[in-house]
Formats: C-alpha cells, structure tokens, sequence
C-alpha cells in the first residue's frame, strides 16, 4: 500500500460485513422461533437488526451486505483507507454443522471475490465453522493458501462451547501453522451466563459482547493453549475487553489459585497470566476512541499490540477517527497505530 501525506494510513481491523444468504437464514430461523430457545442471545441481537426497522438497523443491514461501491463511500468519507473485513457474528456460530460449513464457505468465497475487486482498500478473515474443528482447520489453510485472507474471525462461543476445549484445537493448530492470526470477536452472552445480563438489557455491545469475550480469552489462556501453541498470535477488539485493566489482579488470583490446587483442573502456567497477553494477544480500539483507554493500554501492554479498528457499520463515527488522530503521540507512533502493526500482524 503506498504512503499518504498525512504520513500514515488508516487500516481499521475489525470491520464486518454479512452474505445476504446468511441474512436469510437468520431471518428463518427467527421466524420460526429456532433460536428464542436455544440462545436468547442470538434473538435479542439479530431478532433487533432482522426485526427492527429505524435508520441505524437500516444502514447496519445495507452496509453490512455491501463490498463494492456503499462501503468504499463510507471509507472515503471518514478516511479509512483500508478495511480488514471479516464475518459479523455471530457468523456461522449459531447454524447447524452443515449449514454452518456451507456458509462459512461461502462468505470466503464473497469476501475474497471482493477482496480481487479492490486489493487497496480491502483485506478480509477466513470464517469458520467450529461445529467441525477439521473442516475448518482445512478451510483456514484454504483461506490462506488459496483465497488470500490475512488471518481467522472467531464469534466467541459456539453454540456455549469454548475454544479451549482441546476438540477445538485443530484451529489453533492450523492458525499457528500458517503464522495467521485469530481474531475473537464478540458473541453475545453464552447461554448459560446471559440471564442478568438479558434482563436488563446488557447483553449486547454495551456490556455483555465484552463480558462474554474477555472470558473466553481468559478461559483459553488458563487452559495453556499458548503454552501448546506458543507462537499463536490471537487478537480481540475493545480494547482487550477489559482485561488489560486486570493484569495484576489475574496474575496474583490465578497464581493464588494454583498454588492452593484450588481447582485440580486448574494447571500451572509456564508464563504469567498477563504475559500471554502481552506476548500472544494484539488488542484493537474498536468501539473504544476514548485517550485514556487507549494510552493505558499502550502503557502495559507496548505500544506495538495496540491497533486501530472502527468496527464498520455498527461503530461509524467520523469524529471518533478525528479522537484517534489526536491522541498525545508523534506521526511516528501513530503510523505505529493505524498502520504499520495491523501491516505486520495481518502480512497485508
Ligand atoms: C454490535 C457491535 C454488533 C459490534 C456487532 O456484530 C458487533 C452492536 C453483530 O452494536 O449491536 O460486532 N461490536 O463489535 O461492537
Ligand atoms: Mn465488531
């Protein structure tokens, strides 16, 4: 990608997009009351976008199910100058195997064709279907080898499984493998945790996505999934979700914790709990424009595991790029920010 006068380009990492077939699905499924039961999440987040007509759903649904001209305008006209797109959740997470399988493909078919369309301005995550951990090893390697995506979109939990689970670990195998990174991206609440959270309207993007997500790291990181797969590079958005703000209490709890064999399950760790986080985990500011936040994090983690995302189109606010742009740091760092470490981690 060549250079700009600004000095750096805006790469922004977390940005989605939807098949129209998938789209369909869930409004059948919906229709039907197939997922009310199994997961109130999925009802209270895409029962919202399929069911809800005002202007956010309706520009949430267009754009979503847009990779050419809409999208471009919308980059153009808040100076993204290039997007990583993948899936948005809770992508294939919620079908059946097969239908999951069949989606999965093809999303990275779509995504891929308009990735050829317009290589400048977009990169895109190969989806999965982690109902079938071997397929979606082979389509991780299909992603990667065949159609030129940068790295794998995870929707936190499927179906209120958890990757750290080892029947999962053919993902990470073949991520780790391949040098291509895993983004876990927000689900709502699994269905075992999401009750309090429901009732009181905390289940989405406010407050359950991050509850949800930041769990599911924490839950493979105290599994020793980095301990199997050490050079895995895994990245969330929101700013870490919230465990960057934890660092101390995580490793003195979980060293408390091991040492009592409070949990026999509970194993130690060959490094600390927040050295995963800073050696295996980039964190992205989707959502999250907010200096403080986003200085601190920068401060404990390195400046070099902090990039930009907008989180296209849920998130599109062109003051939140003019907050980003101001924050207290030199070109340098911020080519650093929006540019250079989404370049490195994502190979674009
Ligand atoms: C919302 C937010 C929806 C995010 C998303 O995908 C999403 C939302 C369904 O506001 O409902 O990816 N987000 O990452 O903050
Ligand atoms: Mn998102």
């Amino acid at each position: 990608m060549s250079d700009t006068t600004r000095g750096y380009l805006r790469i922004a990492t977390e940005e989605a997009f939807a098949p129209p077939e998938l789209i369909t699905l869930y409004r059948d499924m919906l229709d039907r009351g197939i997922a009310s039961h199994g997961d109130p999440g999925f009802q209270s987040l895409m029962g919202f976008y399929t069911g809800h007509r005002s202007e956010r759903t309706e520009f949430v649904f267009d754009r979503l199910q847009d990779l050419g001209a809409a999208r471009i305008a919308d980059m153009d006209a808040t100076g993204i100058d290039h997007q990583v797109i993948s899936l948005t959740s809770p992508g294939t997470q919620i079908l059946g195997t097969a239908d999951a399988v069949a989606m999965a493909t093809l999303a990275n078919d779509q995504l891929a064709e308009a990735v050829r369309r317009h290589p400048d301005r977009f990169s895109g995550l190969t989806a999965i279907a982690p109902q079938d951990p071997e397929h979606a090893a082979k389509e991780i390697e299909r992603g990667h080898r065949e159609l030129g995506l940068k790295g794998v979109i995870i929707n936190s939990h499927t179906q209120g499984e958890y990757l750290d689970d080892p029947k999962f670990w053919a993902i990470f195998e073949a991520a780790e493998a391949l040098d291509t990174p895993v983004y876990l991206h927000p689900n709502t609440p699994s269905p075992r945790m999401i009750g309090p959270l429901l009732d009181a309207g905390l289940d989405g993007a406010i407050y359950g996505f991050g509850v949800e997500t930041g769990m599911h790291l924490l839950r493979i990181i105290t599994a020793g999934v980095f301990d199997r797969f050490p050079r895995l590079k895994m990245v969330v958005g929101h700013l870490g979700e919230a465990l960057p703000f934890w660092l101390y209490r995580l490793d003195y709890m979980h060293g408390a914790s091991v040492r009592a064999g409070r949990y026999p399950f509970m194993k130690p760790l060959e490094r600390n709990v927040s050295d995963y986080l800073r050696e295996n985990v980039w964190v992205t500011t989707s959502g999250m424009p907010w200096a403080p936040a986003i200085m601190f994090c920068r401060e404990v983690l390195g400046p070099e595991r902090v990039l930009y995302a907008m989180d296209y189109p849920y998130q599109y606010a062109p003051d939140e790029v003019t907050a980003q742009d101001n924050l207290p740091l030199s070109s340098a760092d911020l080519k650093v920010f929006y540019q250079t470490t989404a370049e490195e981690l994502f190979h674009l």
